[in-house]
């Protein structure tokens, strides 16, 4: 049978593959469409899953030398105990990437008998993911943050995403804006908002940047959570980044998207799990970035929001969308959860305080 390969025909993958330092087999692919941005492969000889193999959206991330630097930078030490180690394929010039005329490319190891999770309702996978995002700091929490490029300067930027909607807004048919209301004005009250809870003092880190549910890789026999993947962000930030980013993907226990209102939760028990998880570890965070993890619970899905509402006044022009207000119905489901966060922060503070100890006493 078939199998559908997108944009690519199975020969133009082998092509590319030969590029690549790997054994010369007949090779067979899948396309996996979870992502909004590169196009993903997953790599098979006999059945059996070897690799990934991903072209790397250009438009998005300008700097590939930089993007590939920092993940070969980053995954020497992203290894070790309870944390599995991911590997770059190296192309036949030795670099770490191939460029083809179809664009930029990457192998990886694929990491067998593993899964993952859109959403969850188990304390057990919470908990997990608690474990292994305190893991990759604890393992990075050395690196010196000059050795690392932004590639998409203030990704996470609050004063950035603000200055893009307005101008999409400037530009905006009255008719996108009229569909838009609801989400219009929720931005620009919570803008006022997040901006005066803001601390710029903060330690610099070197974080991951996506850290959704589904960047988690997990053992499919154990449940154990293996290490994160899709490091295409990994660049430096603030630890409330990738907590935040967790956080939102992890106590709710229905998809990113939902648009059923009502299904959008914030689970304390997931919460609590995932802080447990998180404190399995040895102390790596200061009293301020602790203080600081309730705002990341809502810049997060918040900054996510006001993106994908952007987009939808750009006329989609940033992410893959499969109907035209798919983009508008994102940011909804991402501001309901906001609104919902929001509404834990006090919640959150004292829990918080409970069960993260700083490393300075
Ligand atoms: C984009 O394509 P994907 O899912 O890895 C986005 C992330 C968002 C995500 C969905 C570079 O990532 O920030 O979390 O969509 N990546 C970029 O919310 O914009
Ligand atoms: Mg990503």
């Amino acid at each position: 049978m078939a199998i559908e390969l997108g944009n690519y025909s199975e020969d133009k993958l082998k092509t590319i593959l030969k590029e690549f330092k790997v054994a010369q087999k007949e090779y067979s692919f899948k396309s996996l469409t979870a992502g909004y941005i590169n196009d993903t492969f997953l790599v098979f000889s006999e059945e059996k899953p070897l690799f990934i193999l991903q072209r790397i959206n250009h438009n998005i991330f300008e700097n590939i030398e930089g993007l590939m630097m920092n993940i070969n930078s980053a995954l020497k030490y992203l290894k070790g105990e309870e944390y599995e180690q991911i590997k770059l394929i190296p192309a036949l010039s030795g670099k770490a990437y191939a460029s083809h005329k179809s664009g930029y490319w990457r192998v990886m190891t694929y990491i067998t008998n593993s899964t993952t999770y859109d959403n969850t309702a188990e304390g057990e996978i919470a908990f997990e993911a608690g474990r292994i995002i305190g893991r990759f700091h604890t393992l990075l929490a050395h690196e010196p943050i000059a050795l690392y490029t932004d590639t998409i300067p203030k990704f996470h930027d609050l004063e950035l995403r603000k200055m893009q909607f307005l101008a999409a807004l400037a530009r905006a048919s009255d008719k996108k804006k009229e569909i838009a209301k609801k989400a219009i004005l929720f931005s620009k009250d919570m803008l006022v908002k997040l901006t005066a809870m803001h601390n710029s003092n903060l330690p610099q880190r070197v974080c991951h940047n996506d850290t959704k549910l589904n960047n988690i890789l997990f053992s499919k026999e154990t449940k154990k959570a293996l290490c994160l993947i899709d490091l295409d962000t990994l660049m430096t930030g603030y630890f409330h980044f990738d907590f935040g980013d967790a956080i939102r993907t992890i106590v709710n226990t229905a998809p990113e998207d939902e648009q059923e209102h009502s299904k959008i939760t914030f689970d304390k028990n997931l919460f609590e799990a995932f802080l447990d998880g998180l404190a399995s570890n040895d102390s790596f965070l200061t009293p301020e970035e602790i203080k600081a993890l309730p705002y990341g619970v809502l810049l997060m899905p918040f900054l996510h929001g006001i993106r994908a509402l952007t987009d939808y006044l750009n006329g989609n022009i940033y992410y893959k969308v499969a109907y035209e207000n798919q983009n508008l119905d994102r940011c909804l489901s991402l501001f309901d959860f906001t609104e919902k966060a929001f509404s834990n922060i006090d919640y959150m503070r004292t829990v918080l305080s409970e069960k993260l100890k700083s490393s300075r006493h």
